[in-house]
């Protein structure tokens, strides 16, 4: 049997490496166990064409540093998968982290036994820990799109977040790319550069804003990175963890002109940072409208055909869904080897042998077929795992009607078990690195003070979790983010609980309410 070791992390991404990190730094004794043959997380798997980060790259990256956030050069605006993977080595090697992670190591159970928790994978090796915490991602555990006959197909077919190390050839071929999420938005417009025929079929339109990536101006990220830790404290005080303008103004009390300015002058620098154009834009349905008809009024200037236009637009909130962050993205169906297919209107009916065969239009002979069809968002990765806490308690029974977290950091009847990122947690509504170093600092400071105080054990409090489960319930039902379909509710997944998964009332509220459970000993959980 292997040594107890303090603490085992599970998941070698942005959150885990930082974790091993700083628990390392505090002197405990720390190992990952992470499934994949590399570290890297969301950022080696999703490998497809044209991955990139939607956060501009000086504010996707850790902070914990000065050295480091100093010393890395990012190259572009937004960073591409290689550079985002690139950095992560980079960071494993500066801090010495290789030689405590496990590879290849495919976490199966997490069973606490003995006031210990016990970590396996499929074979006998066991891992025997103090304290377990998950650093599993937020979107790491792809769906399983349940399409007809898919198992029949003949030709290549590819999941955008499993995406193979090797080079794939699109020249010559006839593919059809499912799913318009931001992953299926950045891969169609690279497909289509050599595809001799690329299907989109699209089940939902999304809404999408230029991202005008480009090189970064090397005075911008002198200047930048001179006040970077202003900058980071700046964005701290933020709902959203970026640092960019929010526009105290109602789009509903400026003038036609105003408004058209603002739009104009968000278009024109790209990105998420459009959706703070005006201050009501997530609350408030009237000025959804208006940044809704901007956007709707942009795919029609941009795409040449006019039916095209009309089916690329989705007539739904802005930002209820994922905004996506486009390149090319609506110009490409303006090439010729392009052609959309609305599955509202011609669902597919079966995928063949050597195609996919199409109510109202009838069978298309397809080489590839590319599933960019999302993830089982937020609590995939923990339930795909067999995870018991005490009195045999199985996490994902006790979850059925909806994840149940102190915080997103923990959850009753887990002792000693964390979760960076958890449900319940700000984590994709946010910046997401930063937010990852807020959960990690307070986790290490919380394993530290029950270490240095002698504890052997901290358990979120029932009481506790369900107040807070209350509390980002009434935040959500408060924005426009509540009212359409998307994974933030589990509506992708057949059969998930329809529960508003991240916590939507801000990082600034929710920071400070980490720091007075610090401040109060702890309170809403129950040490011993
Ligand atoms: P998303 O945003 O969940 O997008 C998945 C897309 O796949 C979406 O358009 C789905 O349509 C579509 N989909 C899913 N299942 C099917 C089936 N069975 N048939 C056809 N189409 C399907 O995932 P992404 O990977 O693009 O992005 C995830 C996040 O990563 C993103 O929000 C960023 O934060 C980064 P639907 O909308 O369900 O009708």
């Amino acid at each position: 049997m292997h040594a107890t070791h303090d603490v085992i992390v599970i998941g070698a991404g942005f959150a885990g490496l930082y974790m091993l990190h700083k628990l390392r730094s505090y002197g405990f004794d720390a190992h990952i166990l992470e499934r994949a043959p590399s570290i890297g997380g969301t950022w080696y798997w999703n490998k497809y064409p044209g991955a990139r980060c939607d956060t501009e790259s000086l504010q996707y990256s850790y902070q914990f540093s000065e050295e480091l956030q100093q010393e890395w050069e990012w190259t572009e605006k937004y960073a591409r998968q290689p550079e985002i993977l690139n950095y992560l080595n980079h960071v494993a090697d500066r801090f010495q982290l290789h030689a405590h992670i496990k590879l290849n190591f495919d976490v199966k159970n997490i069973i606490y036994k003995n006031e210990l928790w016990e970590i396996s994978g499929k074979n006998e090796e066991k891992f025997h820990a103090n304290f377990c915490i998950m650093a599993t991602g937020c979107l790491s555990q792809p769906l399983n799109a349940k399409i007809a006959g898919i198992e029949d197909f003949e030709g290549e077919c590819y999941q955008s977040s499993l995406w193979p190390e090797k080079e794939i050839d699109f020249t010559k071929k006839t593919i059809a790319v499912l799913g318009t999420g931001s992953s299926g938005m950045q891969i169609i417009p690279e497909v289509a550069k050599s595809a001799k025929k690329l299907y989109v079929l699209q089940r939902t339109p999304n809404y999408s804003v230029p991202a005008h990536n480009r090189s970064l101006d090397p005075d911008f990220v002198q200047e930048f990175k001179k006040n970077y830790k202003k900058n980071r404290a700046d964005a701290k005080k933020l709902v959203s963890g970026f640092l960019t303008t929010y526009n105290k103004k109602s789009a509903l009390e400026v003038t036609k002109q105003e408004l058209k300015e603002e739009y104009d002058k968000r278009w024109a620098a790209g990105g998420l940072a459009f959706l703070a154009a005006f201050s009501d834009i997530t609350h408030n349905l009237d000025a959804n409208k208006t940044a809704t008809k901007y956007i709707e009024d942009k795919i029609d200037e941009i795409v040449k055909n006019k039916k095209i236009s009309e089916e690329l637009k989705p007539r739904s909130i802005v930002g209820c869904k994922r905004l996506v962050i486009e390149s090319n993205y609506y110009d490409t169906f303006n090439k010729g080897n392009v052609e959309l297919i609305n599955l509202k209107k011609n669902p597919i009916s079966w995928i063949k042998r050597k195609g996919i065969d199409i109510e109202g239009i009838g069978e298309i002979d397809i080489d590839m077929i590319i599933l960019a069809t999302g993830f089982d968002a937020m609590t995939g990765a923990l339930n795909n795992i067999n995870i018991i806490g005490k009195n045999n308690i199985n996490l994902k029974d006790k979850w059925i009607n909806g994840p149940e977290t102190y915080l997103g950091l923990a959850t009753n009847g887990f002792p000693n078990f964390f979760t960076i990122t958890g449900p319940g947690s700000p984590s994709v509504l946010t910046n997401m690195i930063p937010t990852i170093e807020q959960h990690v600092d307070w986790i290490a400071g919380c394993i530290r003070y029950i270490k240095t105080k002698s504890y052997h054990s901290i358990e979120a409090n029932r009481d506790a979790e369900i107040e807070w489960g209350k509390y980002n319930d009434k935040c959500a039902h408060d924005t426009l983010r509540y009212y359409c379909d998307s994974w933030y509710l589990g509506s992708n997944v057949t059969g998930k609980k329809r529960v508003f998964y991240p916590f939507v009332g801000g990082l600034p509220v929710y920071i400070e309410k980490c720091e007075k459970i610090v401040n109060n000993s702890y309170e809403g959980f129950t040490l011993e």
